[in-house]
């Protein structure tokens, strides 16, 4: 058992509840206000007995919980905490791969003769981040990623679980379709209409059935539900790729709208590269039909890319090449590969004119939240509004 999976407790709002002890026990909402048509970022886990939970409207929190302490969020500080956590996680191994600003696995099979048994390793960091962070963090152990995160979710919060086979065999097949990672809420009800409830349900299910369900990725939730995943912890410099998807909720057709959410992928990607210091040598777009065919382009670079505009320019080229313009699409995704940390190639002779524009989004993005800045020409886009 050598994945840990590590995911703070109810992030944002304890930290405002470590600052401010008052709050300490008292549910508390930290996102939009309840007068605004702001959402919820986090809520406490006081609040989370009431119904509460991120990505709600503010205005229903407040309904469910009126005597709940709203606090705005106050993103740098978070930043900095998360900074925190992360570089006693890098104490304990070199194999990290960060998932969010609280979340990350860490691969240990390499740290037991430093640090002792996987158990020991995670004793260790819920320690050192209680010492030094004042809060909680859940971790999870287990053979694979996918187990471990669901160690951690068992056992929030301040969790340690250790998943044991026997626990396994117990837990996994009643497990609920929503629990599996990367199953969203369309699909998990799309498997409910189909009567697929559980990981049991699922594994039990005609396997041709279940691909006009889930697709390519038929094979990954079967492997999933039986336990098993083969993903291996990839720390930055390993990641193959980073990429950004959208299921629409209806099929769409229009290019003009199509060609916006391509924008807004690009930018999204572009994002996430610079944020982790690297450049992509290979973009790939991603396109899936009502009748769940899907359909890859990908343009190899030279030099490489990082810049907002340019990846677009590139996917937007890929799609009038696809051959589906105008035709339904049920799924857009857009990647970038073939990826090098940006100090490592040598600069473009003339940089990105895109650059500064880039470098100002970016910085509001990361002080204000990555909604909170937009493309003019993203702004009026529908499918993301519906
Ligand atoms: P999570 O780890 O998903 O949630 P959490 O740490 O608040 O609670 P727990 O892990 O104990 O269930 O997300 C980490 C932070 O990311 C969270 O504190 C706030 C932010 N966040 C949002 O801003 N919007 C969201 O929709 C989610 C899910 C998280
Ligand atoms: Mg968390």
């Amino acid at each position: 058992m050598n994945i840990l999976h590590c995911d703070m407790d109810a992030f944002y709002a304890s930290i405002e509840q470590r600052d401010h002890p008052e709050l300490i026990g008292r549910p508390v909402i930290v996102g939009g206000l309840p007068g605004s048509r702001g959402v919820v970022s986090t809520c406490s886990y006081e609040a989370r007995e009431y119904g509460v939970c991120s990505a709600m409207p503010s205005k229903q929190a407040y309904h469910l919980c009126p005597q709940a302490v709203f606090i705005p969020p106050h993103i740098e500080k978070y930043i900095r905490v998360s900074q925190e956590v992360f570089a006693i996680l890098h104490r304990y191994s070199p194999v990290i791969e960060a998932l969010s600003i609280d979340e990350a696995f860490l691969d240990v099979s390499g740290c037991h003769r430093l640090f002792g048994s996987s158990a020991q390793i995670a004793k260790l960091i819920k320690n050192d981040v209680l010492e030094e962070t004042g809060l909680f963090i859940s971790v999870g152990i287990a053979a694979n990623k996918f187990l471990a995160k669901l160690a951690t979710n068992l056992s929030k919060p301040n969790g340690l679980m250790e998943l044991s086979n026997d626990q396994l065999i117990e837990i996994l097949p009643s497990l609920p379709v929503s629990e599996i990672w990367g199953i969203g809420g369309k699909t998990a009800q799309r498997l409910n209409k189909a009567g697929i409830y559980t990981a049991a349900d699922l594994l039990e299910f005609p396997r041709v059935k279940l691909e006009s369900l889930l697709g390519s990725n038929t094979d990954f939730y079967i492997q999933l539900c039986s336990g098993q995943d083969s993903r291996p912890v990839l720390s930055r410099s390993d990641r193959k790729s980073i990429g950004n998807e959208i299921t629409f909720p209806i099929d769409l057709s229009d290019q003009k709208e199509i060609e916006q959410l391509l924008l807004d992928l690009s930018c999204q990607v572009a994002y996430r590269l610079r944020h982790a210091s690297l450049i992509a040598h290979t973009v790939t777009i991603k396109m899936r039909t009502p009748n769940f065919q899907t359909f890859t382009r990908s343009q190899t670079l030279q030099q490489g890319v990082d810049a907002d505009l340019t990846i677009y320019d590139i996917a937007l080229n890929l799609y009038h090449k696809s051959g589906l313009t105008g035709k339904h699409l049920r799924l857009l995704g857009l990647s970038c590969s073939r990826l090098l940390e940006r100090n490592l190639e040598q600069p473009a002779l003339f940089a990105d004119e895109n650059d500064i524009l880039d470098k100002i989004i970016d910085d509001m993005k990361d002080k204000f939240g990555s909604s909170a800045i937009k493309r003019g020409s993203l702004l009026h886009n529908k499918s993301r509004n519906r």
